[in-house]
């Protein structure tokens, strides 16, 4: 097994117990093993032994090194597009009135459908490409534009397709309960009955990894979400929830009493809904992309976030509706300028919590075990990843221990 190691960087390991900021290190070196983190620490401490069973060395030139990039909430794997609605937005209708009007999400259904899995690919990749160039290498994806077995099926096989054709490792979310399809208008329940049988014959498949729901007055109840939970804890698989985008539905609550990963949007999260996160370790993902495309006034509630100790992730929601977004860094700067968080806590939030929002714990900081997942950018400290505004300072990645 080669044992690769990697000088003359400054690494922001993002280890929580680590004293320094963003866990900095400077001077450091890394040793890479068999695709983990063998090793990390200034570079004069690297252990004599250690240093000698290396058969290959890594001049990082200077540069700042964190753990890859995580998007932990994207449904990147869509047909068509949104821009038309866009215009209509920007002549006064809202996001609602243009969904109740049978656009949003269900004009992106039909244009999903309609694409095969090839073309579906193609569109999806572009996406893919874009993070993936932002030093991504872990990416939640979502289905729910299919909204029928085959084409939540053909959705949630190309996302496992370019898991595979691509350096990036890819978690797939089953999101059948995203909005009601034309033929089951009128007839949530019915429908919710539809999203129940299709996940056990979607995760037979292995294309399952978690399930998802929007829980909305224009989606899903709290008891049509809490149906298709049920569902999921029948088969052992973890739920998140899109919750209180747009109204306080309860929807957090419900999500913590079922062990969910993460809530996300939570614009109108209440205190109840914070302390049942933090009783159930639920991660809050905040998507700052969405709130400024749909201009939205509402912000999350950060500030009782913090108090109640509930680890904030930030990610791009990647979706042709309510945010067109191909940019994680772009989302830190947002989560700052917009949320308020520091660029510390928006780092944070695209590496250990957005890990944590997927139930991984193999990742998302720079540590002896963890995947050897990391980018080096071409900045001087580490909030410059969060201040610069349309920059990409990636120089390289490494995935799994292999230079990308
Ligand atoms: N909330 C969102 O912001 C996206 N889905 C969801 O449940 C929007 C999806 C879309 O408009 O296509
Ligand atoms: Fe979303």
């Amino acid at each position: 097994m080669t044992v690769q190691l990697w000088r003359h960087c400054r690494v922001a390991t993002l280890q929580p117990s680590h004293p320094a900021p963003y866990g900095l290190i400077e001077d450091a070196a890394l040793v890479l093993e068999g695709g983990r983190i063998a090793w990390v620490g200034p570079r004069r401490e690297l252990p004599a032994d250690l240093a000698a069973r290396c058969t290959g060395e890594h001049d990082a030139g200077g540069a700042l090194v964190t753990p890859g990039l995580i998007d932990c909430h994207t449904h990147l794997v869509y047909g068509g597009d949104r821009a038309h609605e866009f215009e209509l937005r920007l002549q006064g209708a809202s996001y609602e009135d243009v969904a109740r009007a049978g656009g949003g999400i269900n004009s992106t259904v039909k244009a999903t459908r309609a694409a095969t899995e090839a073309e579906l690919e193609v569109q999806s990749l572009k996406r893919l490409r874009a993070l993936v160039a932002e030093g991504v290498t872990t990416l939640e994806i979502k289905s729910g534009y299919g909204l029928a077995f085959e084409h939540e099926r053909k959705a949630l096989r190309v996302a496992r397709g370019l898991g595979r054709s691509q350096p990036v490792d890819v978690r797939t979310t089953f999101l059948g309960a995203h909005a009601i399809p034309p033929e089951f208008a009128g007839r949530a329940d019915a429908y919710v009955d539809e999203v129940v049988r299709m996940l056990p014959l979607l995760h037979a498949e292995g294309l399952v990894d978690a399930v998802d729901a929007f829980c909305e007055r224009i989606a899903f109840s709290t008891g049509q979400t809490e149906r298709v939970f049920q569902a999921a804890h029948a088969l052992g698989l973890p739920v998140k929830l899109h919750a209180e985008q747009l109204s306080d539905s309860g929807g957090a609550e419900l999500a913590a009493r079922y062990g969910a990963l993460s809530c996300d949007h939570l614009e109108w999260l209440g205190e109840q809904g914070a302390a049942a996160m933090a009783a159930a370790g639920s991660v809050a993902v905040l998507l700052p992309g969405a709130f400024y495309f749909l201009r939205e006034t509402k912000l999350p509630p950060v500030a009782l976030l913090r108090q109640h100790g509930v680890a904030m992730a930030i990610s791009t929601d990647c979706n042709p509706g309510s945010s067109p977004c191909t940019s994680l860094l772009l989302m830190l700067n947002m989560a700052c300028t917009l949320f308020r968080l520091t660029p510390e806590e928006a780092l944070a939030g695209v590496t250990r919590h957005a890990a944590k929002a997927l139930g991984l714990d193999d990742r998302g900081v720079i540590a002896p075990g963890k995947r050897a997942d990391f980018v080096l950018w071409d900045v001087a400290h580490p909030a410059q990843l969060a201040c610069a505004l349309g920059a990409n300072p990636r120089l390289q990645t490494v995935f799994k221990g292999e230079l990308v």
